[in-house]
């Protein structure tokens, strides 16, 4: 069964453009998975520890055959090979880090794996780019993405517009 999944990319660290212009590579790259739709790329404030970079943040929809531990699988194979490192604190720096906002209408909570992504619905650097490629889109829970991003305001957020 094939289904629409959204992905977010974000980095801060050792050319951000650039890795994720390799990770929506990767992305389209992957087995039984199309890339369909990429967001623009957009400059926003970290959110968490203030002392690190601005990130670039963008979110990809994929059309998948994959189940969803396989994808996340894939997806963090993809992190370690742009040189991911994890460190203990919380939303520090990171070269790559590939979020499954939402994975079809599944409802998700398991060990490795909660979906939708447990932060998506406040978060501009998320809600923003999402817009960009689902504008009429539904969460799982019923809620309107219009009615998230009217709560959310496009605050620390950059367009960039060569990026397409
Ligand atoms: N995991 C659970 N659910 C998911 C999911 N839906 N997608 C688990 C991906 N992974 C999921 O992730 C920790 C574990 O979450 C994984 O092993 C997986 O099994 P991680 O990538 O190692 O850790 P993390 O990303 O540092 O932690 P966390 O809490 O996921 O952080 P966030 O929410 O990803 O936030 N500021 C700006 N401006 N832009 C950003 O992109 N990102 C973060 C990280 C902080 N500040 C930011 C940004
Ligand atoms: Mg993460």
């Amino acid at each position: 069964m094939m289904e629409r999944v959204y992905i977010g990319l974000g980095s801060n660290l050792a050319d951000p453009l650039e890795q994720l212009r390799s990770a929506l590579a990767a992305l389209a790259a992957l087995p039984q998975t199309s890339l369909t739709a990429q967001s623009s790329f957009y400059i926003s404030d970290p959110l968490g520890p203030a002392d690190q970079p601005r990130y670039v943040n963008a979110v990809a929809a994929l059309d998948t055959e994959l189940p969803p531990l396989e994808l996340l699988d894939a997806l963090q194979a993809i992190e370690q090979e742009q040189g991911r490192m994890r460190k203990a604190e919380r939303w520090g720096p990171r070269t790559l880090d590939l979020d499954i906002l939402l994975f079809g209408e599944r409802q998700l909570d398991e060990p490795r794996l909660t979906v939708p992504h447990y932060h998506m619905h406040a978060r501009a650097f998320v809600l923003y780019p999402l817009a960009e490629i689902a504008p009429q889109l539904y969460l799982p829970d019923g809620r309107a993405l219009s009615a998230l991003l009217a709560a959310c305001p496009f605050a620390g957020l950059e367009r960039i517009d060569e990026s397409r």
